[in-house]
């Protein structure tokens, strides 16, 4: 096994290693079994794997002495530990056969090459359970008023089958073969995600520089000062994922119930599950009725004839929904939805009452009459996609912007520009890590993480003290890999100046009045590879399809390794006036109903990577909102 192997398998954790623990473990008798016991002790709160988390006394000792496979509760059904009131739920006891839990840890085998059940690695195989819950819809007739939200998305999940938890290790790629959708029940396959969702939030700690103020969020964070900013929304101190299926089953109900929450308030919906009773006319009933559903996208499918097919899920039920090709701007609209986002559709049901032919659909997107906040003055600057350590790094160019927000620009324009600088936002990739991306060491300068945290922390200390920086992690920052990523680590934030605030990815902030999304982006990879016309040239484009669905990841699995907080983060609400992206290193500004996308680019130079896929970067340039009016002017540096 050789280095870049090691950082492989590390990175296929979604860990990180120092160069130190990589020679320890590649010069040790036994790198693999070595490098596999260490993977299977490091604690949630590593994030970079280094010497001191490598105790080779122990790891001696346990290939002496093998763990049996510990079976938490003996393989039996577990759903009395569901908190949230069991009572309006039948549970069925009986109905599982040994072989269906077993199918995690098969599962969780097709990710590493080797056999699961290694003695000396030990491993636990919890119970799965199967329920069935009792729906109270009472009369035929049954209303969206009679049936609230909340209603449905609490009370009345149809069918639900818990997993070994260890299912909840097995890889990304795989959680994205699997529908997101099938959490409300009906039947399907079984969630998982990435390796680290399993981990609280390690980084509980937040700087002391701020103050908190109560509010339903746990209490919103408040930095006074001439330029002042409160955290909204963000993750950091508030995670409370260890990767159960009943997270998983909480965060799809609170993504449905808030995203159909907007919607419902645009179309009078019906619970999918009325649709099979006889309370409406279907078609040939002497003229159909037109009614209305709202779902998440469990499944997208194409007939022989073209026409597309959706099934569509609510906690109620599942339904299929026909878009016929005939009718061409809803056709193209189809064509643009994704799994797992949540639309409503208006349309007839046919005779036999098993599909819907939609005349209408509808995104949650933001309202037409959203109206943009004013009243700030000043400018925020956007940055994102930093990458200091790499030798791509841009320095010259990077140096030339620090001298700009110094005021030292020739320019007697420059210069005011500058003076007038009041934010400055970096969303995400401060730095380039390590062990991100195969053969990443080959191109970096600084091959140790903390070294390049405090490279970045000398650049930042150069910027004046009036200006106030708000730094969001990214997939390259010494954070949990899985979003929503709590804020970098205490230990990194150190170094850093007191005009500089950390805060998760993604995260709503206000600036003095102005709500800014921040965002690094990890999603538009996914956007790009599934909505015709979003390219990387016009990650704008992205953004607008992300507030379109009123959520930055729609798609759950793939790329984005999702952690089932109890809160969808993810979700867009409220309506921020700015959206701030980064991650695909090219520069796009769009604007969509007087909400204002930025997507920033790179001070890193074209990587290998990027050269074998053409993707061209757009480097040192600098879009500069203006609080008062949010006009934007793009900086160049290079
Ligand atoms: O991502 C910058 C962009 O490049 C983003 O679109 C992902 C893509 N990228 C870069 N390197 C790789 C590798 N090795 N595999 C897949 N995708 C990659 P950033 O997060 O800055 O690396
Ligand atoms: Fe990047
Ligand atoms: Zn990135």
């Amino acid at each position: 096994m050789d280095k870049s192997d090691i950082i492989r398998t590390v990175m296929e954790k979604e860990y990180q290693i120092s160069p130190e623990a990589v020679e320890l473990i590649r010069a040790s008798n036994s790198p693999e079994s070595l490098l596999k016991y260490v993977l299977s002790t490091v604690n949630d709160s590593v994030v970079v794997i280094g010497v001191e988390n490598i105790d080779l006394e122990d790891f001696a000792a346990q290939r002496k002495a093998p763990k049996p496979i510990s079976v938490k509760n003996g393989g039996h059904p577990k759903f009395e530990e569901f908190t949230e009131d069991p009572s309006s739920y039948e549970i069925q006891t009986s109905s599982i056969k040994p072989e269906e839990f077993l199918a995690g840890p098969e599962l969780l085998s097709s990710r590493s090459d080797e056999p699961l059940s290694e003695p000396d690695i030990p491993v636990s195989i919890p119970s799965a359970s199967f329920h069935q819950p009792v729906i109270d819809i009472q009369s035929d007739t049954v209303s969206s008023e009679e049936v609230s939200a909340s209603h449905l998305a609490s009370d009345s999940l149809s069918s639900l089958k818990a997993v070994p938890d260890q299912v909840f290790s097995s890889s990304s790629s795989q959680a994205g073969s699997l529908s997101a959708s099938s959490f409300f029940g009906h039947g399907k396959s079984l969630p998982s995600s990435s390796n680290r969702v399993s981990m609280a939030d390690p980084f509980l700690s937040i700087s002391e520089k701020g103050l908190s103020l109560n509010s339903r969020d746990g209490g919103y964070k408040h930095y006074p000062g001439r330029n002042p900013v409160t955290v909204i929304s963000d993750i950091t101190g508030h995670s409370t994922c260890v990767g159960e299926y009943m997270q998983f089953v909480q965060y799809f109900r609170d993504r449905y119930s808030r995203l159909s929450e907007i919607i419902r308030g645009r179309i009078n919906a019906r619970p999918i599950e009325s649709l099979k009773k006889r309370s409406f006319r279907r078609g040939g009933d002497g003229g159909s009725e037109e009614i209305s559903i709202i779902g998440m996208v469990s499944d997208i499918s194409t007939t022989t004839n073209g026409h597309k097919i959706f099934a569509l899920e609510d906690p109620t039920g599942s339904f299929s929904v026909l878009i016929r090709n005939t009718e061409k701007e809803l056709f193209e609209l189809a064509s643009k939805i994704l799994l797992d986002e949540v639309v409503g559709v208006t349309g007839s049901v046919t005779n036999d009452g098993n599909l819907m032919i939609a005349s209408k659909l509808i995104q949650p997107d933001v309202p037409n009459c959203i109206q943009r906040r004013t009243g700030s003055h000043g400018k925020v600057v956007l940055i994102s996609d930093v990458h200091v350590g790499s030798s791509q790094f841009l320095e010259d160019s990077w140096l030339e912007f620090l001298d700009f927000l110094k005021g030292e620009s020739d320019s007697e324009a420059m210069r005011e520009l500058a003076a007038s600088i009041r934010y400055l936002v970096v969303a995400g990739d401060l730095v380039d890590g390590i062990g991100i991306y195969p053969d990443q060491e080959m191109e970096l300068d600084i091959l140790d993480v903390y070294d390049q945290y405090r490279k970045a922390a000398e650049y930042f200390r150069e910027i004046p003290e009036h200006i106030r920086v708000i730094i969001s992690p990214g997939n390259h920052d010494a954070v949990r890999q899985a979003e929503p990523q709590p804020a970098l680590p205490e230990r990194i934030q150190a170094d850093f100046p007191q005009n500089v605030i950390f805060v998760g990815n993604p995260a709503l902030v206000d600036l003095d009045g102005v709500r800014i999304l921040i965002y690094h982006g990890r999603s538009i990879d996914d956007l790009v590879a599934s909505i015709p016309g979003v390219s990387y040239q016009e990650p704008a484009g992205a953004v607008l399809e992300m507030v379109k669905r009123r959520h930055l990841a729609p798609t759950y699995g793939s790329r984005v390794s999702i952690s089932p907080e109890k809160k969808d983060y993810f979700i867009i609400d409220p309506v921020p006036d700015i959206i701030h992206t980064g991650h695909v290193h090219t520069l796009g500004i769009q604007r969509h109903k007087n909400v204002l996308l930025v997507n920033s680019g790179t001070w890193q130079d074209q990587t290998e990577f990027q050269k074998r896929v053409n993707l061209m970067p757009v480097p040192a340039r600098v879009p500069i909102v203006d609080l008062a009016d949010f006009d934007v002017k793009v900086l160049g540096f290079d």
